[in-house]
């Protein structure tokens, strides 16, 4: 069995190459925005999001040729979600990934569109592959998956939640109302990377319902560990600007829990979400590389 950092950097290079691929600069001077967004997509990132994907494809028995364009696009998918949340009309920020943010690269304007290039340019990849003649996965469950990531990335998933988040802006969350948003801003993409290969390879919904719970519990445990780190961790670590969430007056965990009790949460989390995966174990599925991650994120530091 390989351990968790080796495969989650050997997928991680694997996503990296596919990345390279995905956005060819054309020749014109509409090559400025293609340019953005590679400068987005191909400048760091954990990659988190793909790999899970992919590993639980791999779990399920899914050859790569089957899940990396559902895995390329979630990861331009997310990449879009973080140029626009840059923008001032949003979060306003100028470090991401360790570098200069889109806008502040280039141009506001070329941000939105880089943007915009990269949710449309994700679409294309998966009617491309949807449109495949052949494969082992028939096209109507790549329809299927496609139509997951199109709903979880929009307004009952990622869009839907940053819309609820600009809400709170203006009356403060309690921790129900706070849930609700996290579960849909960041935990729809990360359900979309387990329930995807589900999609793809439909196995018993008994064995779906366990990916959920464990999907669920590991999205709020992304989320606590991201406001832990977003009160303790500093610009280097992060690669994005620490201390934002205090600076405006933003409902996080950390701010109605506290961070001991925070910490708590986290952990009970990551327990849960790893009691989840015995289903899987259990049907002679080798859950290794999700267990792995559940432990990566309660001692994550990026
Ligand atoms: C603008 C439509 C639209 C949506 C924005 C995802 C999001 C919604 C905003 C990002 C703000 C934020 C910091 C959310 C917390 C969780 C999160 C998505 C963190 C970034 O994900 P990582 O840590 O980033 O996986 P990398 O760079 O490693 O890919």
């Amino acid at each position: 069995m390989t351990a968790f950092p080796d495969s989650f950097s050997s997928l991680r290079r694997e996503m990296d190459q596919a990345l390279s691929d995905v956005l060819p600069l054309p020749a014109g001077p509409e090559s400025r925005v293609v340019e953005a967004a590679r400068y987005s997509l191909l400048g760091g990132g954990k990659r988190l999001r793909p790999s899970l994907l992919l590993a639980t494809g791999d779990m399920f028995g899914l050859p790569h040729t089957e899940t990396l364009p559902f895995a390329c696009a979630l990861e331009m998918i997310h990449t879009y979600s973080l140029i626009h949340d840059d923008l001032p009309c949003m979060d306003d920020d100028d470090l991401r990934r360790g570098r200069p943010t889109c806008h502040r690269q280039y141009d506001e304007a070329t941000a939105v569109l880089a943007g915009d290039l990269l949710l449309n340019a994700a679409f294309e990849i998966l009617l491309a592959h949807c449109a495949q003649p052949d494969g082992t996965v028939g096209w109507q469950a790549r329809v299927h998956a496609a139509r997951r990531m199109a709903r979880k990335a929009g307004i009952e998933g990622m869009i839907g939640g940053q819309a609820v988040d600009m809400q709170y802006e203006q009356t403060p969350a309690d921790e129900t109302s706070l849930r609700r948003m996290h579960r849909m801003k960041t935990g729809a993409l990360l359900e979309a990377a387990m329930l995807v290969p589900a999609d793809l390879a439909a196995p018993d919904p008994v064995l779906v319902a366990s990916l959920e719970t464990y999907a669920d519990q590991v999205g709020l445990a992304f989320q606590i560990g991201d406001d832990l780190l977003d009160a303790t961790a500093t610009a280097d670590q992060l690669g994005k600007t620490p201390g934002k969430d205090a600076r405006d007056h933003k409902s996080t965990y950390v701010s109605l829990l506290g961070l001991h009790e925070a910490e708590k949460r986290l952990r009970e989390a990551c327990e849960r979400s790893a009691a989840a995966l015995g289903t899987l174990a259990g049907a002679g599925l080798d859950p290794a590389f999700l267990e792995g991650l559940t432990v990566f994120l309660t001692e994550r530091e990026s």
